[in-house]
């Protein structure tokens, strides 16, 4: 990888991507596109430019102006959002990632798209869920992470595209809000922790799923990208997790740092549906193995980087 385009890199992941990418890479390397403009900070630190990931012709003018070699592919609609949704998600979700991959293999450009532990069902194992089992997701985000999971396979193995890819799960981070998933609630607890001392989360108690705090996840999508590509036997849905919580477990860590913090509950019965089909745990060996995947931060270090940040 030398020169990187990112699409979707407004959102929670990309408002943390491009800068890394841009460090590591060099700012004018890094051209980072969303449909929206973005804040200042993003637009003046490297090249950016306004671009629909569904529009397969901007994509490809965009990718040889730039002369780009890789492309972060971030642009999608997320669960909660898709299920108020489901043909906006299926058009953003399917339609810019057929639009990435034909430009990829036009122009030879490797591809990373980040799946997630939205591609499991009911019926998938629960704790935990393995790298390599039954996926027959409810929600039509979950469809469409399989559908493009399969996709990046077909694109690697017929037309010899390097597309790579990780299954994150929730992820928490300060900044950018995140964009309307069921994994929400563990980033909004920390906000209302600092601002309110009291937290209403619309999941359940005792709702366990995996999480992964933002510079975790960061690290793993430009690891797999890094990564040999003679030891990747699964390139484009590797599970990867850091913890699993559920909502009275982060409140009491969080507690540890605001003293009388209180959790109750308000239960949002769609999104507790869909967190109800997804694992309480996945099984990250794979990645592990493959590539040497391994997070730094645990519940306990999320927790207190997150709150150091927040409290400023
Ligand atoms: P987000 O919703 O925060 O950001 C998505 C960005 O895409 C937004 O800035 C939005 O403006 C942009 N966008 C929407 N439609 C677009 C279009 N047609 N063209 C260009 N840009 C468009 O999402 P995120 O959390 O940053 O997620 C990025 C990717 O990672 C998605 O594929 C998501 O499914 C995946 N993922 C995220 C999480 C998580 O917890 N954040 C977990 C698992 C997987
Ligand atoms: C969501 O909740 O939709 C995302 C995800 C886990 O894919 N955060």
């Amino acid at each position: 990888m030398n020169r990187i385009l990112v699409t979707g890199a407004g959102g929670q992941i990309g408002s943390w991507l491009v800068p890394k990418l841009r460090e590591l890479y060099g700012g004018p390397a890094v051209l980072a596109t969303d449909i929206r403009t973005l804040d200042a900070e993003m637009v003046e630190a490297g090249p950016f430019q306004v671009l629909d990931a569904t529009d397969p012709h901007a994509v490809g003018q965009a990718v040889m102006r730039h002369h780009a070699d890789a492309i972060f592919h971030l642009a999608a609609i997320l669960s909660a959002v898709g299920e108020r949704d489901p043909r906006l998600a299926w058009h953003v979700n399917m339609g810019s990632l057929e639009a990435v991959l034909e430009v990829a293999r036009e122009q030879s450009c490797a591809v990373f798209t980040p799946s997630s532990i939205g591609v499991f069902g009911p019926d998938s194992p629960k704790n935990p869920a393995p790298q390599d089992t039954v996926m027959r997701p409810r929600t039509v985000y979950g469809i469409t992470k399989v559908a493009g999971e399969l996709l990046c396979d077909y694109y690697h193995s017929h037309y010899g595209v390097d597309t790579r890819g990780v299954r994150f799960p929730g992820l928490i981070s300060y900044g950018a809000p995140p964009g309307g998933g069921t994994t929400d609630w563990a980033v909004d607890i920390f906000y209302k922790a600092v601002e309110q001392g009291r937290y209403t989360c619309f999941l359940a108690e005792g709702t366990q799923l995996d999480m992964m705090y933002m510079p975790d996840a960061v690290r793993a999508a430009i690891g797999v990208m890094e990564a040999d590509p003679d030891r990747l036997v699964h390139r484009n849905a590797f599970n990867v997790t850091a913890m699993q919580l559920t909502p009275e477990a982060l409140a009491a860590e969080i507690r540890k740092h605001v003293p009388g913090f209180e959790i109750d509950y308000d239960v949002d019965p769609v999104r507790q549906s869909i967190a109800d089909s997804w694992p309480d745990r996945i099984d990250d060996t794979t990645a592990r193995q493959e590539w040497g995947w391994k997070p730094d931060f645990d519940a306990v270090a999320m927790t207190a980087d997150m709150l150091t940040h927040l409290k400023g």
